[in-house]
């Protein structure tokens, strides 16, 4: 990281490690949309096996993985069950509606995560003048509740609840790894509940650029076809493929670190009178913060950025935080100082 900015807007910003750079050196590559990249079917094996599916895909980005899963479980004209917080249906410029010609039915849930319960309530009943839930879509971590995780009990009654209705389910899991070290799980305990699973390679865990979509093998090849049509086929993406193999073997497990760094940033907030955080639902990397009147959310962020932190304002009350594989205890540090105001 550049040394004058200790930058927590999101753990997107994570560089590629000097391991990763080494194996996207000494990637051995092929024309992926033939299938021929021996670096990327590593990896989607790899990525398969790890959240315990048959088969996986590699994308370039999180936001087109999700889109296309949408795509593959819905008809146009349906709902997409999902919470109110969620990244598919809030930071995907409304790709549902746009791309696969559904809606989304957001429902409110608990720090970002769905009461099963309230998935079957917001299940349309079979009628001619109703439009008909294509989708039960969850997310793990939920980033913009503050990075909250959904337990595999938790995860599994809402796969039943859909289930139950015969609906398919998809998990953004773009941060599985950051639930599973928080909950001393594996992420294929998490993903076992749903249907599909995306998660990134490019945030946390440093690759730079990545996801991977995977599911049942006949998903996975209707999704195919789907990337195709988004324009997302690659060809020598085994450059980036071998640094998201780095990125599976040897960037998980040091996701704790992010997470002690993230506590230690909100209970820094807590310990102001400026700032509102609910300090339990501080479980991974990130923190959401309220900012208390008559200070404003966009003036923090002014202020932090002349003192050299850089985060993200995500309104006029909020602010978001993101501790990452490139933020060490010195840039915490001067982090935790310049908290302190004032403003
Ligand atoms: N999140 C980004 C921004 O888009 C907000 C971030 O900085 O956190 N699902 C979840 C839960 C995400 O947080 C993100 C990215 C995505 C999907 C999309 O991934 P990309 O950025 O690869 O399209």
């Amino acid at each position: 990281m550049d040394a004058r900015w200790v930058d927590l807007r999101s753990d997107t910003v994570t560089h590629p490690t000097p391991a990763m750079r080494r194996a996207m050196a000494e990637a051995e590559v092929g024309d992926d949309v033939y299938g021929e990249d021996p670096t990327v079917n590593r990896l989607q094996e790899a990525a398969a096996k790890a959240v315990g599916k048959e088969a996986a895909l590699f994308f370039p980005s999180g936001t087109m993985a999700n889109q296309a899963a949408v795509k593959v479980h819905t008809q146009p004209g349906q709902e997409v069950i999902c919470e109110a917080s969620c990244h598919i249906y809030n930071v995907e410029m409304a790709m549902m509606a746009a791309f696969s010609g559904v809606l989304a039915r957001p429902v409110p849930g608990l720090r970002g995560q769905l009461d099963p319960g309230d998935v079957e309530a917001a299940v349309r009943p079979r009628s001619y003048y109703l439009a008909q839930t294509g989708l039960v879509a969850v997310e793990n971590t939920a980033n913009l509740a503050g990075g909250t995780v959904c337990p595999p009990g938790h995860a599994a009654a809402i796969g039943e609840a859909a289930r139950r209705f015969g609906l398919p389910t998809h998990l953004d899991g773009a941060r599985i790894f950051n639930a599973a070290v928080a909950l001393g799980v594996s992420a294929a305990d998490l993903a076992a509940p749903f249907d599909s699973v995306m998660f990134c390679v490019s945030k946390g865990l440093c690759a730079p650029a990545g996801s991977l979509l995977c599911g049942s093998a006949d998903f996975v090849e209707r999704a195919r076809r789907v990337r195709k049509m988004m324009g997302g086929g690659m060809r020598q993406a085994g450059v980036l493929a071998a640094a998201g193999l780095v990125a599976l073997e040897a960037m998980t497990g040091r996701l704790a670190e992010d997470h002690r760094r993230a506590k230690a940033l909100a209970r820094r907030l807590a310990e102001t009178d400026l700032f509102d955080v609910d300090l339990p639902s501080v479980e991974t990397n990130i923190v959401v913060t309220s900012v208390r009147p008559p200070l404003a959310a966009p003036r923090v962020g002014e202020v932090l950025k002349e003192r050299g932190i850089l985060c993200h304002v995500l309104n006029e009350r909020s602010i978001r935080f993101v501790t990452h594989h490139d933020l060490d205890d010195e840039g915490l540090a001067r982090a935790l100082e310049a908290l302190g105001g004032p403003f």
